[in-house]
This record gives C-alpha cells, structure tokens and sequence, in this order.
C-alpha cells in the first residue's frame, strides 16, 4: 500500500534530527513528529474516520495541530484547516457544505461548535494551544505505528476554502499529486535542504503557511523554528540561528520598522521569501538596503499552490513574481477573446500545470467556468510577461482585497452590511494601508434620517465576520457613484480615498 504524499515525507525524514524547535527547551525530531502522527491517526480511526472522509480543524497554531495535518494524510482523511478568526457563523457554512465527519477545535470552543456540528452529523474532539485536549488523551494509547492508509496522486488531500466573488466560499480540492509536485518543485527551486532552518511565524490554516512551508520542511529534511504568530522581534532575535524566512509582505514591512534589523541580524539567512500579496517595490529596495539581501517574491494560490518565482541565481526583480516554476505553464490572454498576447501587455493570468487543483468541493459548474477548453485554470489576476520572461501582476479582475495576506471578497463584507436597519446599500473597497497593504473600508449610503454610525455597524458585523474582514474605516456618503450600466464604480472610490490611511 502506498499513501502517495506521505510516503514522500517519510523517506525524506532523517530521523534523529530536529524538526519543530518549539522553544528553548523543547525541539521534537522527526521521529517524534512521525510517532505522534501515528498516534493521532490511530485515534481518528478509532474513531471512525475512513479514507475520503473530511476533517474540520480550526485551532491554534502549536506542534500538535500542525502534526494533526500529518495525521490526516496518514488516515487517507481529508484534512480542512479553518482559519481560527471564524466567527460560529462563517463555521456553520463551512461544517454544513464539507460535511465533515470530525471537527477539532479548542477545548474552550467545544460547546459552541457542537451544536453546529451535530445539526449537520459530525462530531467534535478538541485540541489547545498547548497540545492538551480530548483528541490527544485518546492519541495517547494508541501505538505509533499506524498502517497508513493507500492513497494515489490523484486523491484528496485537502479541502480548503476560498471566498467567491460572487456569493458563497467555495472549497479548492487539493489532491496528494497537486501537493507533492509543488513542494518537491520548490524544494529544488529554492535550493532547500536538511540544513535549512527555516522561521515559520506563518498561520497553518492557509496554503503558504501549511503547504509552502511546512511540506518543503518536510520534503528536505529541514526543520522549522514554530512560532504561535509573527512578532518582528522574535523574528529577529531567532535569525541567527535560522537560515530562511517565508513571508506575506507584512512581514517584511513591520521587520524594516525594527532598529535592529541589520546586516549583521541577518547574517546566517540564505533566502527571505514573500508571497500572498503585492510586495511594494520600496519594501523591497528598502530592505536590500538594510540587510543586502533581495527578497525572493513568488505567486502562488490556494487553487494552484505556487506558480511563478523569482530565480535562487538569477535577479531578483522588485515588482515582479519572477517565473513560471518548473513544469508549470502561465500565458498571458485577452479577457474578451481569450487569446494569448504578446509579451509587455497586460490580460488574464491562465495558469496549467501538476500544481493545478482538482476543483471545487461540489460545485461542478462553478470550476468548469474558471477553466479554459484546453485546460487552464483562469486565476482572476491581470499580469504581463515581459521579453525577459518575468511576470508582473498588475491588478485583479476580481473583486477582491487583500489585507496582510488575507483575503477579503467585499460582496460577503457588502452583503452583511446592506443587512443592517438604516442601510440602503454599501461598496467594500481596497485602500493602501502602510501595514496591512490594503485596508478594507466599506463607503455606506445610510437611509433618510436612520440614526447609524460606524459603531453601530461594527458592532453588527462582530458576530457575523472574522475580524479581519471587518472594515478598518466606515464612510458616509450620500450615494455611490455608477456607470451607465448602473454597476458602482469601485474605481472612483479607491481614488477618492487612496490616502485615507496615509495622509497625515
Ligand atoms: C489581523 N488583523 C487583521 C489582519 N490580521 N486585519 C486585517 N488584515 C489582517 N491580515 C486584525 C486583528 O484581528 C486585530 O484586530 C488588528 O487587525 C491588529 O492585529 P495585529 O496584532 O496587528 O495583527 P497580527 O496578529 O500581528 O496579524 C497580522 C499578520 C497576520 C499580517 C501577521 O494577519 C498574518 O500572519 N497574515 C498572514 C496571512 C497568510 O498566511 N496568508 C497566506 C494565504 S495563502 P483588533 O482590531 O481586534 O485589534 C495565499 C496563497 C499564496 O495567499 O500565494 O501564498
Ligand atoms: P488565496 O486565494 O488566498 O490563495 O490568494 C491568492 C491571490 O493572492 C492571488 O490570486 C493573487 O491575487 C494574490 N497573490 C499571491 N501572491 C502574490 C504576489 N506575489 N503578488 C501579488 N499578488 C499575489
């Protein structure tokens, strides 16, 4: 029996060296890691988790949750990471449409994700930031040595969800092949092996911090210093120990405020890399200033894991997201006829490849109309190739904004907000924010003498969306400018309040 993408991990594992350094005192190798995989496994078989069956987890970041996702491979499950900004709300759409048969949570969550979870026939075990909860007492009796379960290239690995444009989140299938010939393809991209020590201050609930992250680890042997969340001063005081750091642009913002980001802090790192979002230029010069390192930026998404680099050797060019990576195919084509441009102008992004996923979770229709007849999953970003091959992304056609490597859809922000008494409509936008890169800001048009401020809507929207989504600015207006056609012109507002969390 094969299990297609552990297989790979395991006999890339060199035992008796570390994996996860948790802290000081604690560091686990990978014989450790494997044993709790095992271990966990077991207790979801007991449970009753078979092959194809779907695993929510939404939990803290710790060494156990992460080892959890290891598991789930190993049971042939289908591991489903929720972002733990979740509201009970946003978590009833996602239980009801996976289906999952198992939902891990924390133990402090357990009562209020239960009833969620039986209404729609899963059940609930619980696991803490500290590695504690009910799912690992029953991990603990089982033997190490669990028989994985058979699984092919081309079956599920992972479901994870991604907002639509247009109505409900719909949930990317990755399957084992999807995952292994992407992390096996920045693996050898990025010159990584056993011993890198990469930081990995990234939440595990998302492709870059789950997929990128942690499978190239795995894949090379390497290990990771685990951090519960980015705070550049941790960052920096670990680097000396440490050889990579993967981030979103944030990061890479908020390190260039520490004073003592230096030449010498960095100078046992040997690759930073930044993805999820627009790395600005400036970021970027500036920090080569600062530490004479290039970042490395790379495009990827949660339908295609990563697409294009910036070379290891090569230049490294600010503003661009570098090549297609090996065995990946992107072209550049006419949103109106669909045909292929020339290099220098800007089209759709249409990318084809082994990386590309399998499509969304129970929604046949919705994945046939992102791809193309001959293959290629259109990604929604506008881009360009230039003559020298490097791809630029110049700006999206979907709506949609992305905030610290988050992203937002504004149509589910605009749909809770167009809920509240006194709101005749709202226009969720995108505007430059010093350290999020974008800041969601919604422009509302309020009813003839409704009484509604912007505490009264944030207030609203609290229990109904993860923080996050939440607008960080709230604007009147008396209406919202349109086209002809009548569709709102989110053009003029990102213009109209372009500096509204710069100007001073
Ligand atoms: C936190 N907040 C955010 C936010 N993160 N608001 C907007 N956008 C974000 N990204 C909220 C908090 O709830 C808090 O709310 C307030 O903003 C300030 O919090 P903070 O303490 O400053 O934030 P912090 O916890 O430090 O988090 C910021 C961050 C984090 C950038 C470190 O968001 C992060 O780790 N982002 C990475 C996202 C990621 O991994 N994306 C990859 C997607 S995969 P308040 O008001 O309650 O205080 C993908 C594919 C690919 O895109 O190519 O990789
Ligand atoms: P997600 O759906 O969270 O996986 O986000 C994927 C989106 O993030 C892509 O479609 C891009 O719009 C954006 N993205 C990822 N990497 C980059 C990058 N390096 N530069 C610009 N946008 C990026």
């Amino acid at each position: 029996m094969s299990n297609h993408l552990f297989d790979a991990m395991r006999a890339a594992a060199p035992g008796h060296a570390p994996f996860i350094r948790i802290d000081d005192t604690r560091t686990w190798t990978y014989d450790d890691a494997f044993a709790l995989s095992g271990r966990l496994a077991g207790a979801m078989d007991t449970l009753g988790i078979r092959p194809g069956d779907r695993v929510a987890v939404q939990v803290e970041k710790s060494a156990e949750a992460l080892i959890l996702y290891l598991a789930c491979l190993r049971t042939g499950a289908v591991y489903l990471p929720l972002n733990t900004a979740y509201t009970l709300a946003e978590l009833d759409y996602f239980i009801g449409d996976a289906e999952p048969r198992l939902v891990v949570v924390a133990p402090a969550a357990r009562e209020g994700v239960e009833t969620i979870a039986k209404s729609h026939g899963a059940i609930v075990e619980t696991l803490d930031a500290d590695g504690s909860g009910s799912l690992l007492d029953l991990a603990r009796d089982e033997p190490a040595d669990f028989v994985d379960a058979s699984r092919t290239a081309d079956d599920l690995a992972a479901i994870l969800y991604t907002s639509g444009t247009t109505g409900r989140s719909k949930g990317a299938m990755l399957t084992h092949g999807n995952l292994l010939s992407n992390a096996l393809t920045l693996r050898d991209y990025w010159r990584v092996t056993s011993d890198d020590r990469l930081i990995h201050a990234l939440p595990i609930f998302h492709t870059h911090g789950l997929f990128v992250a942690t499978n190239v680890t795995l894949l090379a042997g390497a290990s990771m210093f685990l951090l519960s969340k980015f705070d550049a001063d941790e960052v920096v005081s670990l680097m000396p120990e440490a050889t990579m750091l993967m981030g979103v642009p944030t990061f890479y913002v908020r390190l260039l405020q520490s004073p003592r980001l230096d030449k010498q802090a960095v100078a046992n790192i040997r690759l930073f890399i930044s993805g999820s979002a627009p790395l600005l230029a400036e970021t970027h010069t500036e920090f080569q200033a600062r530490t004479g390192h290039a970042i490395l930026e790379r495009y990827g998404m949660t339908e295609t894991n990563m697409n294009t680099s910036n070379p290891y050797d090569g230049k490294r060019i600010a503003g661009t997201v570098g090549f297609p990576l090996p065995g990946v195919t992107v072209r550049v084509t006419d949103p109106a006829t669909g045909l292929e441009l020339p290099p220098d102008e800007t089209g759709m992004i249409e990318i084809k490849g082994p990386n590309v996923f399998k499509g969304y979770w129970r929604m046949p229709e919705k994945t046939a109309a992102e791809f193309t007849a001959d293959g290629f999953f259109i990604s929604g970003d506008l881009g360009k190739i230039d003559r020298d091959g490097y791809i630029s992304i110049v700006g999206r056609g979907k709506d949609l904004v992305i905030s610290g490597g988050y992203n937002i859809y504004p149509k589910e922000v605009e749909g809770e907000i167009d809920q509240i008494e006194g709101v005749v409509e709202s226009a969720v936008i995108g505007v430059p924010h010093p350290d999020f890169g974008e800041g969601v800001t919604a422009v509302v048009v309020r009813k003839p003498g409704a009484v509604l401020d912007e505490k009264t809507i944030v207030s609203a929207l609290q229990d109904r969306l993860a923080r996050y989504k939440q607008p960080k600015r709230i604007i009147f207006a008396d209406d919202l400018p349109r086209n002809t056609m009548g569709k709102v012109q989110k053009n003029i507002l990102r213009q109209q309040y372009a500096d509204l969390y710069t100007r001073t």
